[in-house]
């Protein structure tokens, strides 16, 4: 199966979302009869130095360089103009650029097939509340969703990384043995770059101990360990693509709630804007601050916090418990959620 073979046979059935802030447009369709979402987002200008030159390892993970701009650069690649209006010192229309499959592609091009309930309700639109998880609502309602959420169907793609050579050709760093399995992880290209700009530099680090399962497993035991994950991350990652990004120009993070409770740390570079709130959901909390919490947050870490995060409607813990959490959060606090409720302080 390629994915211009399964794209082909796409049957479309309606949008899951368009955002024309991001340029990402996500479809829901079938093929062969079974559910797909298929996401196109635009990819981001070539200019100067965020040139991919083919990997000349034989490795497909590109390296950058700085570069004359070239035929595919906006500005020279300009194939078409066309004025719309002018108004005293403004100019304003529409142009054609020129494109190139590998050079200066559209657009990225996502396919889940077959996708689960999971993946869909992941990118319908929905409506978004904000929650304070409290630690008891993380062990009555979040623990037996992460129990069902750790199926092997659902962490495969995770387990191929790190065990089955999966994407290997793209693996930035690893560093694993089998005696020392606590301290390894593998560096790679996140699903989501385009792994052509390094302005929109995307990558993911997924360590090898399956001990954490998300942000509320971590304490002060961990801190030591975060720490010189974050120091490896900073050191490797601008070495590999030749300094065009420094160690102060990435966006080190984790997400909470997560989509794949199997511990994760996401690298991006500081460029790519809106990263990581682009869901519209969940929280992040980048590592450097979770490293400095842990210093002050008691034996029990994040166990013990109070988590404030905003959730969509879709998210399983919604039917699960949170709405009633958080209807009982605003009343608890005296807040009105209709104007029939109440008006103004008492
Ligand atoms: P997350 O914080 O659990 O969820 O991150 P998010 O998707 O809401 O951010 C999981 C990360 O893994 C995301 O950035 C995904 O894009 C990425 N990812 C997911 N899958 C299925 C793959 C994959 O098969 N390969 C790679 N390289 N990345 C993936």
């Amino acid at each position: 199966q390629d994915l211009a073979s399964l794209i082909g046979r796409f049957k479309y059935v309606r949008v899951l979302d368009s955002n024309p802030h991001t340029k990402v447009i996500s479809l829901l369709g079938s093929i062969d009869g079974k559910d797909a979402v298929l996401t196109a987002e635009k990819t981001h200008f070539i200019f100067d130095e965020t040139v991919r030159r083919p990997s000349q390892s034989g490795r497909s993970t590109p390296i950058f360089f700085h570069r004359e701009i070239d035929e595919y650069s906006f500005l020279n690649g300009i194939t078409d103009l066309k004025e719309l209006t002018s108004n005293d010192i403004y100019y304003w229309g529409l142009s054609v650029l020129k494109q190139h499959i590998l050079h200066n592609p559209t657009a990225k091009v996502n396919l889940i097939w077959p996708a689960s309930q999971f993946h869909i309700k992941g990118y319908d639109q929905q409506d978004l509340h904000v929650v304070r998880e409290t630690p008891d609502m993380y062990r009555n309602i979040v623990v037996p969703f992460i129990q069902e959420m750790c199926t092997s169907e659902r962490m495969k793609w995770v387990n191929n990384i790190l065990y089955e050579g999966a994407e290997d050709d793209r693996v930035v760093y690893k560093e694993y043995s089998s005696r020392n399995k606590e301290d390894g992880f593998v560096i790679l290209p996140d699903m989501k770059w385009d792994g052509i700009n390094i302005d929109s530099l995307y990558l993911v680090a997924i360590v090898y101990r399956d001990d954490i399962k998300s942000l509320r497993d971590l304490n002060p035991n961990h801190r030591d360990w975060l720490i010189r994950l974050n120091k490896k991350i900073k050191t490797i990652i601008p070495q590999h693509y030749d300094y065009n990004v420094n160690p102060d120009e990435l966006r080190v993070f984790i997400h909470y709630q997560p989509s794949y409770y199997h511990f994760h740390v996401h690298i991006v570079n500081i460029r790519h804007p809106g990263v990581g709130e682009e869901r519209g959901s969940g929280m992040t909390v980048l590592l450097e601050d979770v490293i400095e919490a842990l210093g002050f947050l008691g034996p029990e870490g994040y166990m013990k916090k109070t988590l404030t995060y905003v959730i969509g409607e879709n998210h399983d813990l919604w039917k699960k418990g949170f709405k009633e959490e958080v209807e009982k959060q605003l009343k608890h606090d005296g807040i009105a959620t209709s104007p029939e409720k109440g008006s103004g302080f008492n």
